[in-house]
């Protein structure tokens, strides 16, 4: 009996990660990384139906904006340290971001998704 449980836990949890592409993890970004007015990485590749974590952190406020994809950009300022919101980028290519208070400052970055 134990074992047939265990093995339903081991289905279970198989068809989960199986089912469940769309949290696909991939990497974190951080904005405004150790006091600089940065995406911290800057650039980075993924595969496509991948996610990236985009977290708030310093000298807010901050925003995720990818050219051309406004349906990928998260245009509403962060201003609370710590928040943070989940892009899943489906189509390969190559997407650069910027947040608009600071990208004369350079905070920039880009996506590859291959
Ligand atoms: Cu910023």
């Amino acid at each position: 009996m134990k074992t047939f449980i265990q093995t339903l836990w081991v289905m279970l949890i198989a068809s989960l990660v199986l089912f469940m592409p769309q949290f696909a993890y991939a990497a974190d970004i951080q904005m405004g990384s150790e006091g600089n007015l940065v995406f911290s990485p800057s650039e980075l590749t993924i595969a496509a139906g991948e996610s990236v974590t985009i977290t708030n952190g310093d000298l807010p406020p901050h925003n995720f904006v990818v050219a051309d994809h406004p349906e990928l950009s998260h245009s509403d300022l962060s201003f609370v340290g710590g928040e943070s919101f989940t892009v899943t980028f489906d189509e390969p290519g190559d997407y650069e971001f910027q947040c608009e208070p600071h990208a004369g400052a350079g905070m920039k970055g880009v996506i590859h998704v291959s």
